[in-house]
């Protein structure tokens, strides 16, 4: 059965892959993408959600720009991993689609209260901003939703602190919200995608696919490695947010472990940690889960079969 998902992102080079995996492969329908301020201010990341919508031929689907700051904190992006444009590397086309005219807020809450309980998955892949004002403004939509799967946080490690990440720490308080509400959650964080790294024999199987839209990949790939070699050390570029839509269309392609998490609002150093009590088996009631391992070969045979699907888009 093809899963519904509602992409709620901040493009971002790996936000970008996230759009098209879910775009391609089958076994997942985008019926929603939502913007959010992260990776660059609202109406970079929402542009450039467009021009990926062109890129990758995806019509027919609603987009909506949602919240410009966080809940409480000043806006602070991620200029040194994605460029001033927040998608710097490939040319970006000119976007084509129409904004939804609604606040992204509104377009979640109507597409959730719209479809049966239990169809809609919620798929965060930037600071949950616009998840936690849509469920303090439909509380319903909380038992409606199927799951949320983030990508998010980690459970030993952070990457703008020392023990937290990006999406969390831009707006921790929006993400006490999301981990504290009843929904499952499922999140997607560091400990699992540093394993998605784009290695040469990844960014070799994407040239390989040879259209325009895995081009565009590969040339996101190239600006990503660059930045995250210069700003974190890193050898290969960690593709984080496509790992949570790839959970999405086969659990099998991680394990995950319930554990309660809860995130820390007061630390002086540990703001925005997703603070997750390993200690024993997780209560019968425990709603949160952790991704452990990712089945890296899987993993991105769904991103290569995806641009395979999805060919050459034409005009
Ligand atoms: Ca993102």
């Amino acid at each position: 059965m093809t899963r519904k998902i509602i992409l709620d992102c901040d493009p971002g080079h790996d936000d970008a892959i996230a759009m098209l995996l879910a775009h391609g492969n089958p076994d997942v329908e985008l019926v929603a993408v939502t913007t959010v301020v992260g990776n660059q201010t609202l109406e970079k990341v929402t542009r450039n959600a467009l021009s990926v919508a062109r890129m990758a031929g995806i019509t027919g689907v609603p987009f909506a720009a949602g919240c410009p700051r966080p809940l409480v904190r000043d806006v602070e992006t991620a200029l040194e991993i994605h460029g001033e444009s927040g998608l710097d590397g490939p040319l970006l086309p000119e976007p084509r689609l129409e904004l939804d005219r609604r606040h992204a807020v509104d377009l979640i809450i109507d597409t959730v209260m719209a479809h049966e309980p239990g169809e809609i998955t919620l798929v965060p892949t930037a600071g949950l901003t616009n998840i936690a004002l849509a469920v303090r403004k439909e509380p319903r939509i909380a038992s409606r939703i199927r799951e949320v799967v983030l990508m998010g946080g980690g459970y030993h490690q952070g990457n703008w602190s020392a023990v937290a990440e990006f999406n969390i720490i831009i707006d921790p308080e929006a993400a006490h919200i999301v981990f504290n509400e009843s929904w499952p959650v499922t999140m997607v964080g560091l400990d699992l995608t540093h394993q998605a790294l784009a290695t040469p024999d990844v960014v070799e199987r994407i040239a390989g696919v040879g259209t325009r839209p895995a081009r565009f990949v590969g040339e996101l790939l190239d600006f990503f490695g660059a930045t995250y070699r210069e700003a974190q050390g890193f050898a290969h570029p960690p593709v984080h947010d496509p790992c949570a839509v790839a959970y999405v269309i086969d659990p099998d392609v991680m394990t995950v472990r319930k554990a309660p998490v809860d995130i820390e609002l007061s630390g002086g150093l540990t703001l925005g940690m997703t603070v997750t009590d390993l200690r024993a088996p997780a209560p019968d009631d425990c709603h949160t889960q952790v991704a452990l391992e990712l089945d890296r070969d899987r993993f991105w045979g769904l991103v290569v079969d995806a641009l395979e699907r999805i060919g050459d888009v034409t005009e």
